[in-house]
């Protein structure tokens, strides 16, 4: 197992801190052929997806088919020791809130920038202190598929405003489009102005599972609704029997 001082763990660590995210390749933990079979298995199957209400265009598992295959998709976390490495790489403990699998086929409207975390009009959104999400891809992917993409280090430059935002988005030069390999995963600062952009080709497939992580159990309470209970509560389990410190 890594150590929190490895180089490998300091640098992605200081590259998170910088940038707001980081690609852990798929090399960087443990493959496993199994898990990738079986989501590809998953993926085949239409009827285990519905439509996904907020983002328009993609797919998500219907609720009984995620509930279905929570030990697959939270075990892997512990398996591939990308659970474990996110943690030294955030530098603390990441308590899973909730998951989703999305499959994307064909053109498909882009997300839009935003934030997971923001102020507006005397209100929080999201969790404070922000939270990460770690994204596992389960198909290549670069820009026509519709690519995640992030404004870097944009996580530290937030006044609160959305029209700010808005330039800031249409200004800079530093929007990063997230190409990956089927097996990489994707670590980041939910408060990072981030993007799933438009997919622009009839063959464009994605396939990415997206793990939201609290900073502390506390907030796990907040997502104790319909079945995830259950989720969080396996999760909880396999965390204290996978993870001694
Ligand atoms: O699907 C993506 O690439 C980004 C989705 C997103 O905005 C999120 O998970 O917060
Ligand atoms: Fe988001």
């Amino acid at each position: 197992m890594k150590n929190f001082f490895d180089k490998f763990i300091t640098e992605k660590r200081e590259k998170l801190f910088l940038d707001g995210f980081v690609i852990i390749k798929k090399d960087d933990f443990l493959y496993n052929q199994e898990y990738n079979s079986s989501i590809s298995a998953i993926d085949k199957n239409n009827e285990n997806f519905e439509l996904q209400a907020k983002q328009n265009g993609t797919f998500t598992l219907k609720p009984n088919i995620q509930q279905k295959h929570k030990e697959f998709f939270l075990d892997n976390l512990f398996k591939s020791n990308i659970y474990e490495l996110s943690c030294l790489i955030a530098g603390q403990k990441l308590f899973l809130t909730n998951f989703k699998h999305f499959l994307t086929k064909g053109f498909t409207p882009q997300l839009g920038w935003h934030r997971d975390t923001y102020f507006r009009k005397k209100r929080f959104h999201g969790l404070i202190p922000t939270a990460y999400k770690l994204a596992i891809y389960a198909s290549d992917v670069i820009e026509k598929d519709g690519c995640t993409a992030f404004i870097k280090g944009s996580h530290r430059l937030d006044f609160n405003s959305k029209f700010f935002d808005y330039y800031l988005t249409y200004f800079t030069n530093r929007t990063q489009k997230i190409n990956v390999k089927k097996g990489d995963a994707l670590l980041f600062n939910v408060n990072i102005l981030h993007n799933r952009l438009k997919a622009k080709k009839a063959d464009s497939t994605r396939s990415v599972t997206i793990y939201g992580f609290a900073l502390s159990k506390f907030y796990q309470q907040k997502y104790f609704k319909d079945q995830n209970e259950i989720i969080i509560d396996y999760f909880n389990n396999q965390l204290e029997r996978k993870i001694t410190w």
